[in-house]
């Protein structure tokens, strides 16, 4: 019997990423699909709280050990990722991999390492496709501009994207360093909520129509 598809969906702030999550799980659902909807950070478990009250500027943490705990946030749900998919519940994430590595790559200084930053999250479930939410900053700023949590100023944000520019062309492209590739798919979000949404469900129709014989692969491994 086949699996169900692993989808990630990636994107930069003010993308519209969590909205259109949420417009693809109902379409999903509306077909008549299981759906597992996961967002990362995961603000809920232990390690989550502690997320959850550095994003907020509530506590200090060091580049690296922050960073660890993104990952260790990952590896809390990976089990729960693969028996999911194993009993053809399609898995969606808000966020995953390629946030860890995007955000804390284009932190600094010092910087962090781009090679460091993607150690801890070798081997986790790999998407089987990621759409990546592209969005300019200048579009970002005409939504409204960012919120108040870390990471939202537009400099930041500038580089979080050339990061991701690396990622989709290492992971997506099946070349680069390091194994195992997600099918990258790059969206352009400054377009409007509808136009969105019909473009993502086109990426995604046949993968979910036809689930998979294989098993669910390693990221980078
Ligand atoms: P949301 O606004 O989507 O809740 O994201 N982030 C996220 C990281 O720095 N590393 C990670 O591994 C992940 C998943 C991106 C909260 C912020 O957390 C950043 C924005």
């Amino acid at each position: 019997m086949p699996r169900a598809p692993f989808i990630v969906i990636e994107g930069l702030d003010r993308s519209g990423k969590t909205t259109q999550t949420s417009l693809l799980r109902s379409r999903l659902e509306q077909s008549g699909h299981h759906v597992a909807l996961l967002k990362f950070p995961d603000r809920t478990t232990p390690i989550g709280t502690l997320i959850d009250s550095y994003l907020r500027s509530q506590s200090d943490l060091d580049d690296h050990a922050i960073h660890l705990l993104f990952s260790a946030n990952r590896w809390e749900l990976a089990s729960r990722i693969e028996s999911n998919l194993k009993s053809n519940t399609i898995v969606l994430c808000d966020r995953y991999a390629f946030s860890g590595i995007a955000f804390s790559a284009a932190k600094g200084p010092p910087p962090l390492g781009y090679e460091w930053c993607r150690a801890p999250d070798v081997g986790l479930p790999c998407p089987d496709v990621t759409l990546f939410l592209d969005i300019t900053p200048e579009k970002a700023r005409e939504r409204g501009g960012y919120g108040e949590e870390r990471y939202e100023k537009e400099e930041m944000q500038r580089r979080v994207r050339e990061v991701f520019r690396r990622l989709g062309e290492e992971t997506g492209g099946g070349g680069g360093s390091g194994g195992t590739t997600t099918r990258w798919e790059v969206i352009d979000a400054g377009r409007d909520q509808e136009t969105v949404s019909m473009e993502i469900w086109r990426r995604v129709e046949n993968l979910v129509a036809n689930g998979l014989e294989e098993d669910v692969d390693r990221l980078w491994k």
